[in-house]
């Protein structure tokens, strides 16, 4: 059984809220049609906000939460331009309890991000980023410039936003240059663009491919803007997190069997990240459904 063949088991049918869905109509169908229209979007201009997409009462208990562990964690503002001087990032976020293990698998977002990527995708990082009062705008950047492709390119990351608070113009909502991941180049550093913000109530989440040059936007209110960063690669490529040094196996055991594959006990296209003809999760894990896989491309001919 190839790893492929396991995918799909965390994904709901009622995949994006849509305030006005028609009374009575086939839900698999509107499901479907939001998934193209949002797949649609995002191939045209970049990125494409999901309304309503988490229940309010969990992004009021993940904004709680996250006070909770900066001050336990002993973590404040970061020391450089890129992640701001009054932002407070926490990283991992894998390894703080269930709150945060449900949302690299949430239904609503998931199946979204599959369709811009594949499902063999990973986690390539989760944190949150807390923009405080006094914040200025962090340089338009691209979430993939740092990987030697010519561009434009297939996308091999796709980053979701949750916003755990209101997302406002005025308290840092994320800027976006449209359009611009069909550039020919990255962002110039420190170079000033033309971006629109991403206003989004709290809740709603914004997926964007990672050539799309963007950034954390100005904070010139009195009240901190909070999100939840949910960065996914392709299953091809390196996770930007060391996922498999920053999660113990003995906490990824207790994880769902999604959440074990995009932490990365998969094999991508069934060969890509085994280990000696076995699979990840067979050789450390000891538990996992896919461990029995066939190699067939590594079988010895029969004579
Ligand atoms: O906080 C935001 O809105 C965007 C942050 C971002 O793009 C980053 O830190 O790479």
């Amino acid at each position: 059984m190839s790893d492929a063949a396991t995918f799909g088991d965390d994904r709901a049918t009622d995949r994006h809220a849509e305030p006005d869905r028609a009374a009575g109509a086939d839900p698999s169908s509107d499901a479907d049609a939001d998934l193209a229209a949002y797949l649609g979007r995002i191939a045209d201009d970049g990125y494409a906000v999901l309304a309503g997409a988490i229940d309010p009462d969990l992004c009021d208990a993940i904004a709680d939460d996250l006070i909770r562990l900066e001050g336990q964690l002993g973590i404040g503002p970061g020391d450089n331009l890129f992640e701001g001087l009054h932002t407070t990032r926490i990283y991992n976020l894998l390894v703080h309890g269930p709150l945060y293990q449900a949302i690299p698998t949430h239904p609503n977002v998931l199946p979204v991000v599959e369709g811009v990527l594949d499902p063999g995708l990973l986690i390539s990082s989760l944190s949150s980023i807390a923009i405080g009062p006094d914040q200025q705008a962090q340089p338009v950047h691209a979430d993939d410039q740092m990987l030697p492709l010519p561009r434009p390119h297939v996308p091999i990351i796709c980053n979701t936003m949750w916003a755990i608070t209101d997302f406002t113009e005025a308290n840092g909502a994320t800027r976006l240059v449209p359009g611009s991941h069909l550039a020919d180049q990255a962002p110039t550093p420190l170079q000033q663009y033309d971006t629109v913000p991403a206003e989004m109530a709290k809740g709603d989440v914004l997926v964007w491919v990672g050539s799309l040059w963007h950034g954390g936007g100005a904070n010139r209110t009195r009240h901190r803007r909070v999100g939840i960063a949910m960065n996914y690669c392709a299953g091809y490529i390196r996770q930007q997190e060391n996922q498999q040094l920053g999660v113990p196996p003995a906490l990824v055991r207790t994880f769902t069997p999604r959440l074990q594959q995009l932490v990365g006990y998969s094999v991508y296209n069934g060969l890509v990240g085994h280990i000696d003809k076995r699979h990840p999760a067979d050789v450390v894990l000891h538990q996992h459904q896919d461990a029995d896989m066939v190699w067939d491309l590594l079988r010895p001919a029969p004579q």
